[in-house]
C-alpha cells in the first residue's frame, strides 16, 4: 500500500513527509519536487512568509544512486522561519480557523493548534505528491491543476491539450488558463487587500492517461471518487468538491447528463480500448472506477480566515467581545491551492495505480499495466 503522513508545525524546525510503499526503480529528480514547492510558494496574493522561505526538499531515505529502493522515503523541508518557542499565544480566536475548536478539544493554547492547522503543512503534501508524479509520468498518467475562478471572477474553459494548458498556466500569475485575465484578477486582489479582506476561488484538477479500473465499485472505501473527494477536502480551506458535471447534474435529466458510449476502431489501441464518449460529464469516474476518460475534479476554496480587518470574536481570558487576532497571512492563496490540489490528487491516483497493478518495482507495474490491457483486448474479442 502506498501512503504518506506529514509532520511539522508552521514555525517549527521543519516539515516532514514520510512516504511508505513507494515502488522501487523510479528515477527520482528532487529538482522536480523543488519546482513544485516553488510553484506552491508563488501565485499573486500571497503573504510575507513566502519572502522568507525558499522551500527545498532534502530526500533523507529510500533512494540510492538516484533511484528509489522501495523502502520508506523521508522528505525533509527545513523552515527558515523557525521561531515557535518565541511566539505569543493568540487569545481572540479567528472565525474560520481551528483556534477555538482545537484549543477546546486539546485543552491547549490557541498557538498549539494554529501551528499545525496552518496551510504551511501543505508544503509537505506537495513534496509527497510531486514524488508521486514521478511514478505516474513513466506510466503515461499526467495531472494538471489550475484556477478557474477567483472570488466572483470566473475564467471560462479554454480549448486545447494538457500541454497547451500547462503552457498557459505557466504564463499566468494566478495559475489560470487565461493569462489575459490576470490584470483583472490582480486588481480584484489588490482591492481586497486594501479592504483588509481575503478571497477564495475554484480550482480544477484534470488527470489524463488514467487507465480503466482505478478504484472499485465493490466497497465504499475503495471507490475512487470518494477517495479523491476525501483527499482534496482534507486540504486546508477546501469547502466543496465536484466531479465532472458535479452539482449541475442534479438540475438536469439523466438523458442530458450521462455520456453515451460509442466505438471508434481507430482508437482500439489506446487506453480507451476504442470506447469513446461525446462528452465527459462523469468526469472520468463511473461507479467509483476510472473509465479511461480524463478525471476532472473541481474544488471550492474558502477565503483565508485570517483577516487584516478582523471579524468579531471573544477574548478567551475576559470573555469580552473583541476583534479576532491577526497574524501575517495571505490575501488570496487560490493559485497555491491549485498546486497543492494537483499534487494531492496525483498522490491518490498513484495510490490507486499501485493497488490495481500491484508491484514493488516500476517496471513490474508497467508490465502488469500492459498485461491488463492485453487481457482486456482478448476478453473483448470473445
Ligand atoms: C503558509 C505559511 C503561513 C501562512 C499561511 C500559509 O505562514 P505564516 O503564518 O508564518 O505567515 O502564510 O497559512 C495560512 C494562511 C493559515 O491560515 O494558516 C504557507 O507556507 O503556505
Amino acid at each position: 500500500m502506498l501512503r504518506y503522513l506529514t509532520a511539522g508545525e508552521s514555525h517549527g524546525k521543519a516539515l516532514v513527509a514520510l512516504v511508505d510503499g513507494f515502488p522501487a526503480g523510479v528515477s527520482l529528480q528532487p529538482e522536480l519536487i523543488d519546482a513544485e514547492l516553488a510553484r506552491r510558494q508563488g501565485g499573486y496574493g500571497r503573504g510575507g512568509r513566502q519572502q522568507i522561505e525558499t522551500d527545498r526538499v532534502d530526500v533523507l531515505s529510500g533512494i540510492w544512486r538516484g533511484v528509489t529502493l522501495g523502502s520508506p522515503i523521508a522528505l525533509l523541508l527545513p523552515n527558515k522561519d523557525y521561531k515557535i518557542h518565541e511566539m505569543e499565544d493568540l487569545v481572540r480566536p479567528r472565525p474560520g480557523h481551528g483556534d477555538l475548536s482545537g484549543s477546546v478539544k486539546y485543552l491547549t493554547s490557541v498557538r498549539a493548534i494554529l501551528e499545525r492547522a496552518s496551510a504551511r503543512e501543505t508544503a509537505a503534501r506537495v513534496a509527497a505528491g510531486a514524488l508521486a508524479q514521478q511514478l505516474l509520468g513513466p506510466l503515461g498518467i499526467r495531472v494538471l491543476g489550475y484556477v478557474v475562478q477567483v472570488g466572483p471572477l470566473a475564467i471560462p474553459p479554454q480549448p486545447g491539450t494538457l500541454d497547451q494548458h500547462r503552457a498557459l498556466r505557466e504564463r499566468s500569475i494566478l495559475y489560470t488558463l487565461d493569462p489575459d485575465q490576470d490584470e483583472r484578477i490582480k486588481d480584484l486582489i489588490d482591492r481586497c487587500q486594501v479592504a483588509g479582506d481575503t478571497l477564495g476561488g475554484l480550482i480544477e484538477i484534470r488527470v489524463e492517461g488514467a487507465p480503466y479500473g482505478l478504484g472499485s465499485h465493490t466497497q465504499w472505501d475503495r471507490k475512487l471518487d470518494g477517495r479523491l473527494a476525501r483527499a482534496v477536502m482534507s486540504v486546508q480551506a477546501m469547502k466543496g468538491v465536484e466531479i465532472g458535471l458535479g452539482f449541475e447534474a442534479a438540475r438536469r435529466h439523466g438523458s442530458e447528463v450521462h455520456d453515451p458510449i460509442q466505438y471508434d476502431p481507430d482508437q482500439a489501441g489506446t487506453r480507451s480500448l476504442g470506447f469513446t464518449r461525446p462528452h465527459n460529464n462523469a468526469g472520468g469516474l463511473e461507479a467509483g472506477m476510472s473509465n479511461s476518460q480524463p478525471i476532472v475534479i473541481r474544488v471550492a476554496k474558502k477565503p483565508i480566515s485570517t483577516l487584516a480587518k478582523p471579524l468579531e470574536s471573544i477574548n478567551l481570558r475576559t470573555k469580552q467581545s473583541e476583534s479576532a487576532s491577526y497574524e501575517r497571512s495571505d490575501v488570496c492563496a487560490v493559485a497555491a491551492a491549485s498546486c497543492i490540489l494537483e499534487n494531492v490528487v496525483a498522490f491518490e491516483i498513484a495510490r490507486a495505480v499501485v493497488e490495481k497493478f500491484g508491484g514493488d518495482n516500476l517496471e513490474e507495474i508497467q508490465a502488469r499495466l500492459s498485461l491488463f490491457y492485453d487481457m482486456a483486448r482478448r476478453k473483448l474479442k470473445e
